[in-house]
């Protein structure tokens, strides 16, 4: 087997901070005795770890320099052309019976998977480092915050979780010496990077993740999808909070009044563009602030839902990023950044379809081929990442670190459909939306590898996340507002709904301001709505359109219900929860009833 990431030997002093927990020591010397790695390197997040390990990935063609003038301590890295997005169909659930599992999971007996696991890990890291990173997710201080370890034998996977995690010692420290204390274990090698032999498998009851074959970020990042999400998932139910895909942002009024707002969009349908919003000029004097741009984790207090963002950095799709359309994501990624498969140009500058200006004349692809306009490839993959620590935001919001989190006062759902579904609605109540999660759906994206543009049902965006049996999952929604005495509101929004011309109806952008601003109109019991078959609408005069570019045809075709596509819609609702085999809770089959019902009025 080529060996994809050979040893490093850091000097003293680097790489050898030993945990004091022993249940983490006998772990990480259990998986030493079967992987079989050169060194143990300890990591510890400092400063000067980063720089030791930043080198020895430039002379290992890890990482490739970029220009330090341009895009300071920034660097590119190529990862292998067949290893390029999360890959949904050789991602496990591993519970013990395939009901806990559900339907909408891959399962595989724990027992067997460990043992195939085991088998593909032995000896693994021969002639390769293994690095202990130890992390935490969410704010140190946080009641939700959790301890994960990651081994890994990829520097590049290192690197990445100094930026998306709060990594090194920090985790230490908040683990303390307690051998029954609980964190989450992570195991992943690169393997020789074969689709063949790729696996990302969880298994919940174990708090376990063991990844392999895979250097892309979606599959080997083990605190974020795999252990933010899919176990989070897990944990929450059993633990009473929730876990969910979504960003979370703050919108505070000119006069100083601010509410918080949890919105779960599929994978690439714009959740960082979203949390980062800069309101049209229109809306002088608003402010939206970022919390987090793609997970959430929530809990009951006082009768509201607290938010806090587990992640310490974005992972963001870079193609479509420009100073037109997300200016806040090109100020944090013009610095301090990893970015993953764009462009890079004659000058060492990072390229990608959609940034701003005159594409470059030449430039490397991201697989590391000459590149020019004319050239049929794309220069950067259409799901290219950039890593950057979310400091980096200029609207990060200031109570990011606030171990209680934020009060979310709505929560919106949205896909990205081309007809059907207009632009914003209100769920009637809390199972009305927890109904308006379920049956949701998106055209697919690249950031799972499969069709792109296939409309699929998405639960919450949970579709590919969620850790156990999407029925208890849908059950643990409806628990979770019976325990809520100041629930948010729920709506549902879509940016991506085209006219009959092909061509989408709405700018989306900053303009989605306007959207955001009836939804706060509605928390504060101020905004006017209709009652439609779906949910509260607004009427065209209920949105602020003040000053945009949009004629009234337009906004009648994005507020419209047709009733030929929403029986089309609710037969398909109806496909979808029979295909989940009986799972589905009686409440939301009766929202779909009184759905059709309120057609038929
Ligand atoms: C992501 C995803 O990378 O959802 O956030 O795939
Ligand atoms: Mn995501």
């Amino acid at each position: 087997m080529k060996n994809v990431a050979p040893a490093i030997f850091p000097p003293n002093g680097i790489g050898d901070t030993t945990p004091t927990n022993q249940a983490v020591l006998d772990w990480v010397y259990e998986i030493g005795k079967l992987t079989k790695p050169d060194n143990i390197f300890w990591c510890d997040g400092s400063e000067r770890e980063n720089e030791f390990l930043i080198a020895e990935s430039l002379k290992q063609n890890v990482l490739i320099e970029l220009n330090q003038k341009k895009v300071p301590r920034s660097y590119l890295h190529r990862s292998n052309p067949n290893d390029v997005a999360r890959v949904e169909k050789v991602t496990f659930i591993c519970t013990p019976t395939k009901e806990e599992a559900g339907p909408t999971n891959n399962w595989s007996e724990p027992a067997e998977t460990y043992s195939k696991l085991y088998g593909l890990l032995d000896g693994a890291m021969r002639g390769r480092t293994m690095f202990v990173v130890p992390y935490i997710m969410g704010p140190p201080d946080s009641p939700l915050a959790k301890v994960g370890f990651e081994i890994t034998d990829s520097k590049y996977v290192v690197l990445s979780m100094r930026i998306m995690t709060r990594m090194g010692k920090v985790a230490l420290d908040r683990l303390g010496n307690d051998p029954k204390a609980e964190w989450n274990r992570g195991v992943h090698s690169l393997l020789d990077v074969d689709p063949d032999r790729r696996f990302i498998c969880h298994f919940p009851q174990d708090n376990t993740i063991i990844s392999v074959g895979s250097g892309y970020g979606g599959n080997v990042l083990l605190s974020k999808k795999c252990l933010a999400l899919r176990i989070g998932s897990y944990l929450a139910r059993k633990q009473g909070w929730m876990a969910e895909h979504m960003l979370i942002l703050g919108v505070e009024s000119p006069e100083g009044k601010k509410h918080y707002v949890a919105a779960a969009f599929p994978s690439a349908c714009g959740k960082t563009n979203f949390a980062m919003l800069i309101p049209p000029a229109h809306f002088k004097g608003w402010k939206i602030t970022t919390v987090g741009d793609d997970i959430a984790w929530m809990e009951i207090r006082d009768g509201r839902l607290f938010a806090v963002n587990p992640e310490n950095g974005y992972f963001g799709v870079v193609p479509g990023t420009s100073y037109k359309s997300n200016p806040n994501a090109m100020k944090s990624i013009e610095h301090d950044t990893l970015y993953t498969n764009v462009a890079l140009t004659d000058d060492g500058d990072v390229w990608w379809e959609g940034k701003d200006g005159p594409p470059p004349k030449h430039a490397i692809d991201w697989r590391g081929n000459d590149w020019t306009p004319d050239s049929k490839e794309k220069a950067a993959h259409p799901n290219s990442r950039f890593a950057t620590p979310m400091r980096n935001n200029p609207a990060l919001d200031r109570d990011v670190e606030k171990g209680e989190g934020v009060p979310i006062s709505a929560i919106i759902f949205g896909g990205r459909r081309s007809d059907t579904v207009p632009l914003v609605y209100e769920a009637f109540d809390w199972t009305h939306g927890v109904y308006l999660g379920a049956t949701m759906a998106s055209e697919t994206t690249a950031a799972a590898t499969g069709a792109v543009g296939k409309v699929r049902r998405d639960p919450m965006a949970m579709l590919p996340f969620c850790g156990y049996n999407i029925g208890d999952y849908f059950r643990h929604w409806i628990d979770i507002g019976e325990h809520l005495s100041n629930p948010p509101l729920i709506f549902n929004v879509n940016w991506f709904r085209k006219g009959a011309d092909g061509k989408f109806l709405w700018p989306g952008f900053g303009e989605n301001m306007r959207v955001l601003k009836w939804v706060i109109d509605r928390c504060q019991q101020n905004g006017g709505a209709v009652k439609s078959p779906v949910g509260w609408l607004p009427s065209p005069h209920d949105l602020d359109l003040d000053g945009l570019d949009i004629d009234h045809r337009s906004v009648a075709d994005l507020l419209g219900i047709d009733h030929e596509e929403w029986q089309k819609e609710l037969a398909e609702h109806k496909t979808f929860f029979d295909s989940l085999g009986g799972v589905v809770p009686e409440q939301l089959q009766k929202q779909r009833e009184r759905t059709v019902a309120r057609f038929k009025e």
